[in-house]
């Protein structure tokens, strides 16, 4: 029982000996709490934003309280409204789609909490119901995709038919994909978008559009898909159909995650317009900014590169290492070998 009181009573002085250390010494910073609302994890690029932002938070010694919607607008707003309850520092999330945030960020505002939002953008009309935005540009991804069209099919008689698979309907990379793409073929008649299929940014739904698509749209030039799930589900069913990808149909897709540059590699798919998903450090970086009350940049875009089955594998960027790719294509470990 001695013991017992003597452990209780250190155990208080302990406590209140770091509470009001903590609160005198402003050199003392508590670590700052982020609430993080995913999306889902729908692809090979969801899970790598995932994965970096557990990893750039740890390693900023930022406490991460992190939640998956699994693709429901509802289980992100429920989850921004408990970490308001929580009174987190911090909140950032990635908008399933582009509108319904203004009711809940109002709530951030009301209990003084900043919002960041981080991939896809919303729709609102206060600008000032978020902080700051990191991301990628959408409809600059979709330009890209279709000046490498008008560039490969130069020589081309038309009419160039293409089947577009885009991702989820209302989000802002279907939307700037779409729209991108639209752009620039405007200025070429030659090339008409016969069909244009939703396959929710996911793999098997890639699959199934491309069905669709077959059973209908005859003598298809070119499919653009709107992520390298879809594209990779889509190849499997030419593939099954006896249509050569990339020969037969000209693969273009947006992401170059470690199994799209593995396609590209294998000449399936044609041209892959980068996305990053490694924004974690950016978004670090910003959130200690905000909190500790610096200036801070309210619109940061990430780069976007294209590779094409024209490139060399080898001089892809530091990020996709050769490792990953492999796995992705679970290469027989004898074959990385003659790679380099
Ligand atoms: O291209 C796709 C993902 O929002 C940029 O979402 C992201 C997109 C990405 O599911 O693969």
């Amino acid at each position: 029982m001695k013991k017992l009181c003597i452990g209780i009573i250190c155990l208080l002085v302990l406590c209140l000996s770091g509470c009001s250390r903590g609160a005198e010494d402003p050199n003392i910073q508590e670590r700052i709490v982020l609430g993080f609302s995913q999306l889902g994890s729908e692809s090979e690029w969801r899970i790598a934003a995932s994965n970096d932002i557990r990893r750039a938070a740890e390693e900023a010694d930022i406490q991460l309280i992190f939640d998956n919607a699994q693709q429901q607008q509802f289980n992100q707003i429920r989850a921004i409204r408990s970490f308001i309850l929580k009174g987190v520092d911090v909140i950032a999330f990635s908008p399933i789609v582009e509108d319904g945030w203004d009711n809940i960020l109002e709530e951030a505002r009301v209990a003084g909490i900043p919002v960041i939002v981080v991939d896809r953008k919303i729709e609102t009309a206060q600008e000032d119901l978020y902080a700051a935005f990191i991301g990628a540009d959408f409809h600059g991804e979709g330009v890209r995709a279709g000046e490498w069209m008008v560039e490969r099919f130069a020589r081309a008689e038309g009419p160039i038919r293409i089947a577009e698979i885009s991702g989820t309907p209302y989000s802002s990379p279907t939307i700037g994909r779409y729209e991108g793409l639209r752009e620039v073929l405007r200025d070429y008649p030659q090339f008409e978008i016969v069909i244009s299929h939703s396959g929710d940014f996911m793999r098997s739904k890639g699959r199934e559009s491309m069905e669709f698509i077959l059973q209908g749209t005859p003598d298809i030039d070119i499919l653009f898909s709107h992520n390298d799930d879809m594209a990779l589900g889509a190849i499997e069913i030419m593939k099954e159909r006896g249509i050569r990808p990339g020969i037969d149909i000209a693969v273009v897709s947006v992401d170059a995650q470690a199994s799209g540059l593995v396609a590209l590699r294998q000449g399936q798919i044609n041209c892959l317009i980068e996305c990053s998903p490694y924004a974690g450090d950016l978004l670090m970086e910003l959130i200690s900014n905000i909190v500790n009350g610096r200036p801070f940049v309210t619109y940061t875009y990430t780069e976007t590169r294209v590779f094409t089955d024209r490139d060399d594998f080898y001089a892809l960027p530091v990020q996709y290492r050769l490792e990953d790719i492999i796995v992705a294509a679970r290469i027989e470990p004898h074959y990385t070998m003659r790679m380099r």
